[in-house]
């Protein structure tokens, strides 16, 4: 069985427009999928690097389908991802992306404050999409963890620009919004998650600190939101979900496949 939300966190995503469930997935677990994914040359060859206002560097690694058994596929499927989030948003979701994100010691670059639904609009008709950042190392203040504006996905779209490499979202209105709607540190500890809605601004400062901040992001939309442009990518189909232990077990593998002292 998957886990079940209670209506009051329902209650605190529709407010809020996220919910922050501290300790959701076992730092053990956590432990052994960074292990995992520091050593995979795959994830770090396929990865990209995103530039913030000031030059510095961000890099993330996405994969748009589910071919596969390895660890971040294995969460993207998660039930305990996927069900909570479908609850969430009220019904079945597809997959829409998967990232690691890989904020680096010291040089690990800021994300402007944006809406996901800012970047994805121009393939989706609703917002009705959702992600779950799950907190794969610790994150903190100082390392750059996620900032959220607590009920702003309720103002709606925003429009983006360019900022960087990055889309942003028009600065006055931020200037604004920030005046009036609580600004929160997401400081999570290993397995933490927070799943927030597609217009829910948020950013992240670079990373100062010694220590990295590694976050697996998993991106849904509802089944009757698949794009309405030929060119999107993603494979928008029914896909099977797995427990914990079959998500763990693909893990292990994984280790193996890379390295068996791992
Ligand atoms: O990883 C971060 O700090 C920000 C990521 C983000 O904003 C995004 O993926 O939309």
């Amino acid at each position: 069985m998957s886990r079940v939300l209670s209506p009051a966190d329902v209650q605190a995503f529709e407010r809020d427009g996220y919910l922050l469930v501290q300790d959701y997935f076992p730092a053990d677990d956590m432990g052994r999928l960074l292990r995992v994914a520091r050593a995979d040359h795959e994830l770090s060859a396929g990865a990209t690097d995103r530039h913030d206002t000031e030059g510095r560097v961000s890099r993330l690694s996405l994969r748009y389908n589910l071919d596969g058994e390895d660890a971040y596929r294995a969460y993207a499927r998660h039930e305990d991802v996927v069900a909570p989030l479908e609850q969430l948003l009220g019904g079945e979701l597809y997959h829409y992306h998967h990232k690691m994100m890989m904020k680096e010691p010291h040089t690990g670059g800021a994300w402007e404050w944006h809406q996901d639904y800012g970047y994805w609009y121009g393939a989706f008709l609703s917002a009705n999409m959702g992600s779950c950042m799950i907190a794969v190392d610790r994150a903190t203040k100082a390392n750059g963890c996620l900032q959220v504006l607590r009920g702003s996905h309720r103002v709606g779209r925003l429009d983006h620009g360019q900022r960087g490499d990055q889309t942003g979202t028009d600065p006055e209105r931020i200037k604004v919004l920030q005046e009036r709607l609580e600004l929160v540190h997401c400081e999570m500890s290993p397995g933490t998650v927070l799943f927030f809605h597609s217009n829910t601004l948020h950013r992240s400062d670079p990373n100062t600190s010694p220590d990295s901040r590694w976050a697996l992001i998993c991106c849904y939309t509802a089944v009757d939101n698949t794009p309405f442009i030929d060119t999107a990518a993603g494979d928008f189909t029914r896909f099977q979900r797995w427990d914990h232990d079959t998500v763990c077990a693909a893990v292990q593998t994984h280790a193996e496949r890379l390295n068996p002292s791992l």
